[in-house]
């Protein structure tokens, strides 16, 4: 039995429920966060001392942090090739975007993701807003190089975890009503894996 613990309008829930739909698993997602709450109760609390979602319960096997969540799914559910390439060098392609999109993208995308999404115009600061898509403007341009030899996903020819860690963040920032450098090899990769089964109803949802 696999349960997964979070609200879907959450990024990082939504990295671990795609990965599980790209495994073909079947599992419970509960609703919890955001409106939900739920987070501060003594029960969550022993799931996931760190009351953030997502969490996952796989038979009684615990673990939170979302990209740790999809590493484990892709290792231990992927047929080999899958999400989580056999090579360790293939796999060190793949696995450093799942790094990189919580340590770079990530953050750059906070104060304005956060700021037009989640703060009432009044109290927006505007200065963090132009920041942060200045910063999320350069990390596009990165992203853009690195489709422009053509390839299909974000490690190669086939569909990997990192294009989860990439393409949910992506996704999101596509949504926003912001200014944004022409990247058109990364908007082709981006209608790529948004238009997989498993992605639909996780990408390209209204933001919350
Ligand atoms: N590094 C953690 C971050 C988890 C996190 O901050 N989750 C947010 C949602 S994206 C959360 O729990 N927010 C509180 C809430 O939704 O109530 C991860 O990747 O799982």
């Amino acid at each position: 039995m696999m349960t997964i613990w979070g609200r879907l309008t959450s990024i990082n829930v939504a990295k671990a429920v795609w990965a599980a739909r790209e495994l073909g698993l079947q599992f419970e997602r509960i609703d919890v966060g955001g409106p939900y709450g739920g987070l501060d109760t003594p029960e969550y609390g022993a799931l996931n001392p760190n009351r953030r979602i997502p969490t996952l319960d796989d038979d009684g096997y615990i673990l939170w942090e979302s990209n740790s969540i999809v590493r484990y799914l892709a290792a231990r559910y992927g047929a080999a090739g899958t999400l989580w390439p056999a090579d360790p060098r293939a796999r060190g392609l793949s696995d450093r975007w799942l790094d990189w999109q919580a340590t770079s993208f990530g953050p750059a995308m906070g104060p304005a993701f956060v700021g037009l999404v989640r703060t009432p115009e009044a109290q927006r600061n505007p200065q963090a807003i132009a920041s942060s898509v200045e910063q999320v403007g350069r990390l596009l341009l990165l992203l853009e190089g690195v489709f422009a030899d053509g390839r299909t996903f974000i490690a190669g020819e086939s569909f990997t975890m990192g294009d989860i860690a990439v393409g949910c963040a992506v996704d999101r920032w596509f949504l926003l009503p912001v200014e944004r450098p022409e990247t058109p090899a990364l908007a082709a990769w981006h209608q790529r894996v948004a238009s997989r089964p498993a992605a639909q109803g996780i990408l390209g949802q209204p933001l919350q």
